[in-house]
């Protein structure tokens, strides 16, 4: 495969230090191709390009930055199969995953916001005899910073919006996942879109990402990624008074209540558990269960993750491939031991050398899904994000301990509540201390509602009108009528 370049101002260019890295294939540990590896130098580059293309842009019409929105949804529907196999190779994710949620929703991403843009009307307020008018403009030059586990899907959610605001972007996917966004980039060249309204440059964090951050005219970050690094990006975003969403991690909790239908939601719970291999910030990581229905519910989870099909992800029939990398699978094995030292036991699954997957190869990074029980909720594995195929059943005896024990960590990002009364659930999800709640749904989006969380899960809401607000200036302009 050709080398993955920069997208600076219209054109495919190298680092200027001509460093590269290596991407990954984590089914096979096959080297798919290479990516540059950038520095301040090229980040300063992308960002004069996208001070170059900002004035011209931020005059173009809402209608005419619609449009632009509609033809790159148009180009990746076109392109739907060629993405879901590169978002396949590149994160080891199963290729029907690939197609039915990160192809699809970077389609959707681009599409919502031209007909949410089509939409929308800026309010007027009138009182003490004056109208006031809500008058919006781009924030500049705007800085996208986006991981690994959803890589276009997450990329493209920031990239519409910033466009439809009329900022110029500088981009930065994740060093392991650069396929799909250089694909964007392609894309992007390919219809026209005017040279240096989207830059984009490969590199690490500390030293790509980290020069965005830092850099004076980038005036806005919107960063999605792990907790850790969300506190680097704040601490350096916050003294330059920068506009930034924080995007970060999540321990969400999947209740079920006394009266769930057991029958009807095992398979749900199983995809909330394990989608992605797990590596998906909404995923629910504990799994509380009223002790009346605990014995018989653990049996039927058990049983159902049984029936996952964990392999090669370009076959048709996997339901769960690899997780992003060979580091990661350590990291993600050492909570499964980590787990067992805290007194869990593990019910079905463990690490690749207790039970192996069969029929891959031992340079993929494959896992299979592993359910444990008997931790206490406060313990580390109960508590700390682990962001890989690993579940970890607790009981409780009523509603009250259930809130306690799924409010009982730092993050507070989603959550799900199974129960026969959608009421019921709906009054209980109003007492979890997150950003989103489901009541007998998962991944259930509307991408006008708010997105994102609290405490150590971010600052900042991403969905409809709040990310037409963070990507763009409010001015108030009050008219005394004559
Ligand atoms: O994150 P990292 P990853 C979280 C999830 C998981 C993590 C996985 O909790 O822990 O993200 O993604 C760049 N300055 N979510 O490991 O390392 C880095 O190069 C600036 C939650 O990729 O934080 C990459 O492009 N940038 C989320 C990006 O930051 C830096 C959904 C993220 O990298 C940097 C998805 C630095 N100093 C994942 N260091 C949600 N809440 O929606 C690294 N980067």
């Amino acid at each position: 495969m050709d080398p993955v370049l920069n997208y600076i101002d219209g054109a495919f260019v190298a680092a200027q230090s001509g460093e590269t890295l290596d991407t990954v294939n984590p089914a096979t540990g096959d080297v798919i191709t290479t990516l540059p590896r950038s520095g301040s130098v090229d980040v300063e580059a992308a960002t004069s390009a996208a001070l170059r293309a900002s004035s011209k842009w931020a005059a173009t019409s809402m209608a005419e930055r619609i449009q632009w929105l509609h033809r790159l949804a148009d180009a990746l529907d076109e392109d739907h199969e060629t993405i879901a196999r590169l978002e396949s190779m590149d994160t080891g994710k199963p290729i029907s995953l690939a197609r039915r949620v990160d192809a699809s929703r970077s389609v959707a991403n681009f599409r919502f916001f031209a007909e949410f843009g089509e939409q929308h009307e800026e309010p007027t307020f009138s009182d003490h005899g004056a109208v006031n008018h809500v008058h919006r403009s781009p924030i500049g030059c705007v800085g996208l910073i986006t991981p690994w586990n959803l890589p276009l899907y997450l990329l493209t959610w920031k990239v519409a919006p910033a466009m439809l605001m009329g900022n110029t972007i500088v981009a930065k996917p994740s060093e392991l996942t650069p396929l799909t966004a250089h694909h964007l980039a392609s894309v992007m060249q390919r219809i026209g879109l005017p040279k240096g309204v989207f830059n984009l440059v490969h590199g690490l964090g500390p030293e790509v990402g980290q020069a965005m951050v830092e850099h004076p005219q980038i005036r806005g970050i919107s960063f999605t990624g792990g907790t850790a690094t969300g506190k680097i990006v704040a601490a350096t975003a916050a003294p330059m008074f920068k506009k930034i969403s924080l995007e970060l991690g999540g321990k969400n909790a999947t209740v079920v209540l006394d009266d769930a239908p057991l029958d009807e939601i095992m398979d749900d719970l199983v995809r909330a558990s394990f989608t992605n291999s797990g590596q998906v910030c909404l995923c629910g990581s504990r799994i509380l269960v009223d002790s009346a229905i605990y014995e018989d519910f653990k049996g039927r989870f058990v049983e159902a993750v049984g029936r996952m099909v964990i392999g090669d992800p370009t076959e048709e029939s996997t339901t769960m491939g690899t997780v992003i990398s060979k580091d990661h699978q350590q990291k993600v094995e050492s909570y499964i031991r980590l787990g067992v030292e805290e007194g869990g036991k593990v019910l079905i699954g463990g690490t690749s050398s207790e039970a192996p997957v069969d029929n891959v190869p031992s340079e993929g990074a494959f896992l299979r899904p592993t359910v444990l029980e008997g931790l206490s909720h406060t313990s580390r594995t109960a508590t700390e994000e682990i962001f890989g195929p690993v579940v970890t059943l607790h009981s409780f005896d009523n509603e009250d301990e259930a809130v306690a024990m799924a409010n009982a960590t730092e993050y507070g990002l989603a959550g799900s509540v199974w129960t026969k009364d959608a009421k019921r659930g709906h009054a209980f999800g109003q007492r979890l201390d997150t950003g989103i709640v489901w009541v007998n749904t998962w991944l259930n989006r509307d991408l006008r509602t708010p997105f994102g969380g609290v405490k150590q899960s971010g600052v900042g809401r991403e969905g409809g009108a709040w990310s037409l607000n963070f990507f763009s200036e409010l001015t108030n302009i009050c008219v005394l009528q004559p």
